[in-house]
């Protein structure tokens, strides 16, 4: 590709896992290129959420980079489950080892992206106030990286501190003494709870959904543990390239239903015992797609909160009902429902109580006003598309992404979406993403971005876009997959029904990493069917529908 000295290659968004990686591989394979990231430092989800508890719920041995044999070998990972502090560390750490800082301006944020039909590039304007020029635009934003804040009135009026669970402070705050709310019971209200009982005078939740918590099990690594980690990585890593969840364990076939009640029993008195965030569902093949099979799991679950919880009240309150387990994500907390135990914990059901407004005192609930010095919401994100609808990103015809993806982002294959050019998503929209281990989608999607990149270098390419037919065909298969799982059963935040005003559509691309790492390497393999490139202003390579139907 011609360098015009003014024209970067690439402008990277983002300091996180996708953003680093996407440095490295970018510039190892040649390309010029300028990284911007809102923060003061390098981490992703992991520099926003530094809330008391924030901790991965994946085994560090899957939640770590696989592309360096070297950096694998001289990382010690403290605990089974890393800390959100100890994966700062690790990232700041990659920086400094591959040298990575050098190519990001931090503390700016992206606040549009403007695609120039005429030269095929991207003008991208930062708050700085500057524009820089690239042929492609690479925003590895994340999947949950924009708050949502809860729309309950009031919200300004609360004379207390308040924190979102995705903005945290850098600072420690005090809870000792202090009367905390927590709105929220995800993965992240699970933790902070957790993390603040006992910690603070008081501390109410107040939950909406009740969700499946299952042991977490974490436990520090001996340096035997790490040994024996380090000894499989290679075959670990080459397993999990090709499984469903990006993790080396393979899925099962067998049905809960053909299990006896007492090996049911067995399989899952094991997976709570030795658990990991996806135990239960790769007990057997059936859980997240026949409602009986989930049933089985859902109601061992309910016995072992009710075992947990002394109060019958309470523990009734806590029990999840009306979604299938696992489609809404489960949480992992070793002390979860036995928090419940504790005098100085209150758990109010806004199912029975709603909230109705905040105040400067606290929360008022249509039981009252519950009185607090500390508010934590942990409500959420704007997930999946957020964080690139809140840039102004503008493609052919000056079309805004935002009005594209009003009715539901499409994108084809998670990587391009039609009308705006040389822009890949990393681990965007139609990828499986955050239904598989998150780092080894990321390093599977900025791969194949390079070196699709490179293929373009190679030949004269100018632009990359992808086909409307090959798109619709790729979000009609995402759809169809879905489908035959219990998926849509669930609110979530996979179909954007935590966002008011959202489109209510199944975004994350369900049919495996495996499967899909391989989809999308034949199709690379292929000469890129379903994209639509372009040299010197001609369609050069245009794909068929029935190819299209292939690639899906
Ligand atoms: O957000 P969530 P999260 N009034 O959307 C409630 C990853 N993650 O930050 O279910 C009252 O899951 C809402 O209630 P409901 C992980 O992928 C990973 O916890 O909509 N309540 C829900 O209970 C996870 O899935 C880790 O009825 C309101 C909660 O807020 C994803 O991030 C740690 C409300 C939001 O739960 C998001 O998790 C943390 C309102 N107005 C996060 N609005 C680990 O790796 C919302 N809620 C461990």
């Amino acid at each position: 590709m011609k360098k015009e000295s003014n024209v970067l290659d690439a402008v990277v968004v983002g300091a996180g896992f996708g953003g680093l990686y996407a440095i490295k591989r970018l510039t190892d394979a040649g390309f010029r290129l300028q990284a911007f990231e809102s923060g003061d430092g390098v981490g992703g989800t992991w520099y926003w959420n530094r809330y008391p508890g924030a901790r991965v719920d994946l085994e560090c041995w899957d939640y770590s980079y696989s592309f360096s044999p070297e950096l694998q070998d001289e990382w010690d990972w403290p605990e089974r489950y890393p800390t959100s502090s100890e994966l700062r560390k690790y990232l700041n750490h990659v920086a400094d080892h591959f040298d990575l800082r050098r190519h990001i301006q931090f503390n700016t944020r992206v606040e549009s992206a403007v695609f120039d039909e005429r030269e095929n590039l991207w003008v991208v304007t930062t708050s700085d106030g500057k524009t820089t020029k690239a042929r492609f635009f690479v925003p590895a934003t994340g999947v949950l990286s924009v708050p949502k804040p809860p729309e309950i009135p009031g919200i300004e009026s609360f004379r207390g501190e308040s924190y979102h669970t995705g903005r945290w402070p850098h600072h420690d705050v005090d809870f000792s003494n202090k009367r905390v709310g927590v709105i929220g019971t995800g993965s992240s209200g699970i933790q902070v709870i957790q993390a603040l009982a006992g910690k603070c005078k008081h501390l109410s939740v107040f939950q909406r959904t009740a969700v499946y918590v299952v042991p977490a099990k974490n436990h520090p690594l001996t340096p035997e543990m790490r040994e024996r980690v380090r000894a499989t990585y290679a075959e670990r890593r080459a397993v999990s390239r090709l499984t469903r969840f990006g993790i080396a364990v393979p899925f099962p076939v067998e049905s809960a239903l053909d299990a006896t009640p007492e090996e049911r029993r067995k399989k899952y008195e094991n997976a709570w015992e030795n658990s990991q965030l996806l135990g239960f569902r790769m007990c057997y093949g059936d859980i997240l797609s026949n409602e009986e099979a989930n049933d089985t799991v859902a109601e061992f679950i309910r016995g072992r909160i009710r075992e947990t919880v002394k109060s019958p009240e309470i523990a009734e309150k806590l029990m999840p009902r009306g979604f299938p387990f696992g489609t809404k994500r489960p949480c992992l907390g070793d002390t979860y429902y036995s928090v419940y135990n504790r005098p100085d914990v209150t758990l109010v059901d806004l199912k029975a109580t709603p909230i109705e407004r905040i105040v400067p005192d606290g929360i008022v609930t249509s039981e009252g006003l519950q009185q607090l010095d500390c508010l934590i919401y942990a409500t959420g994100y704007d997930a999946l598309t957020g964080a690139l609808t809140h840039i102004d990103v503008r493609g052919i015809g000056g079309r805004q992404l935002a009005d594209k993806w009003a009715s539901g982002a499409k994108t084809y294959l998670g990587l391009v979406t039609s009308g705006f050019p040389n822009l890949f998503t990393v681990t965007g929209p139609g990828s499986p993403g955050p239904l598989a281990n998150m780092s080894m989608s990321i390093e599977q999607h900025v791969d194949w971005i390079t070196a699709c990149m490179v293929h373009m270098r190679e030949r004269g390419i100018r632009r990359i876009d992808a086909d409307h037919q090959a798109e619709e065909g790729w979000m009609q298969h995402v759809q169809d997959v879905v489908s035959k799982t219990l998926y849509m059963k669930a609110n979530s935040w996979y179909i954007g029904a935590n966002v008011p005003g959202k489109a209510h559509v199944f975004l994350p691309y369900l049919g495996g990493h495996g499967t899909y790492r391989k989809k999308c390497d034949d199709i690379a393999a292929a000469g890129y069917p379903g994209f639509v490139l372009t040299t010197n202003g001609e369609a050069q390579v245009e794909t068929s529908s029935e190819t299209i139907g292939d690639a899906a």
